[in-house]
């Protein structure tokens, strides 16, 4: 498949690596994720390492294309790529000696809002955020809500009515892991999507930290069809509050639930459909899972309520409320 957009802006798209490395490589693939704790093939400048491993089957590289020439270089702890509309910057940071969590991705996420500023990308279409002991402390020192105040820092504030927050991922990864984050930026300014079924995740009440999280539920590119729908982690999460407690199968049910309803606002708001129904295209699942013994269950309810084939991907990780057994990431062109 290649990405031709309608419109001037390029498009942005992902598939999974299919052949050897270098065999399906295109001079427009903006940058692929790698998966795994540990990580064998030499890798360039535009191969992002998610420190995070699949359940199950290997996890192929995640490529995502462009349809207009591609640059990648290193600046300091920084991996970027870039093309004519869209900026990737992928850091790792090894927290052994790390004192302030908070500081430190305030830090962080200063340098990478001031690239993506530099280099005229000022939108943010999607951020991935992977971290060890995303659960650890408690209370408002619970590394996800010092992680959460430091980005709302570096946002300069809480709430972002009417400004584009971007689509995200927050992830706990297992010890001795790092912090790693992937952000991608647009020239262009790109649409947010909210999901009436859930709070907006800018507007959490206080119960849930002293800031609340700088995410939007999805955010919307140009794709070949129209448009392509990036939806951020999504969870058994109704209003704010967390569904259906240690039940796996309803947990995938309600999120399942969310992702539609994403879908369905985006193609209201664009006035667009595939032709497909309720099935995106070119559809994408990544599923993050608690406890890796769930995982049978988990893909049950999933077949059970997919009507499309996806690709899926099962990776280990902790979502970042104790409680919830499972987060689903999902794209695909609306
Ligand atoms: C939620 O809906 C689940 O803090 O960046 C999902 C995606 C979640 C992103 C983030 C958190 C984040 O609140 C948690």
């Amino acid at each position: 498949m290649v990405v031709m957009a309608k419109s001037p802006v390029s498009g942005l798209s992902v598939r999974q690596a299919v052949d050897e490395p270098g065999v399906s490589r295109l001079c427009n693939e903006l940058f692929r994720f790698r998966f795994g704790t540990n990580p064998e093939r030499e890798s360039g400048d535009n191969v992002f390492q998610l420190h995070i491993d699949s359940i199950g089957q290997p996890a192929p590289d995640e490529i995502w294309v462009t349809d207009s020439p591609v640059s990648s270089e290193r600046v300091g702890d920084f991996a970027i790529a870039q093309c004519a509309d869209y900026l990737a910057i992928h850091v790792e940071i090894d927290l052994a000696p790390v004192a302030d969590f908070k500081a430190l991705i305030t830090q962080v996420y200063r340098e990478l809002l001031q690239l993506t500023r530099e280099r005229n990308y000022p939108n943010l279409v999607r951020v991935w955020n992977y971290f060890p002991g995303i659960n650890a402390g408690s209370g408002d020192l619970e590394m996800y809500r010092q992680f959460t105040a430091g980005r709302a820092v570096a946002f300069g504030g809480f709430a972002h009515e009417g400004e584009l927050l971007p689509a995200a991922t927050a992830i706990g990864t297992d010890e001795g892991t790092p912090l790693t984050i992937t952000m991608i930026a647009a020239r262009h300014q790109c649409r947010m999507i909210e999901n009436p079924r859930q709070t907006s995740a800018y507007k959490y009440p206080r119960e849930f930290g002293p800031s609340s999280p700088s995410f939007s539920r999805a955010v919307l590119v140009v794709a070949e069809s129209g448009y392509r729908i990036l939806m951020s982690g999504t969870a058994s999460i109704i209003g704010h509050q967390s569904m259906h407690l240690d039940d796996p199968a309803q947990q995938t049910a309600e999120t399942l639930r969310n992702l539609d309803e994403l879908i369905q606002q985006a193609r209201h708001a664009t006035q667009t459909s595939n032709g497909q129904g309720q099935t995106l295209t070119d559809g994408y699942l990544r599923i993050y899972i608690r406890r890796p013994a769930q995982v049978t269950e988990i893909e049950t309810a999933l077949r059970d309520h997919l009507v499309d084939d996806p690709n899926i991907v099962f990776l280990r990780g902790d979502v970042c409320r104790r409680e919830l057994l499972l987060e689903i990431e999902a794209a695909g062109d609306i």
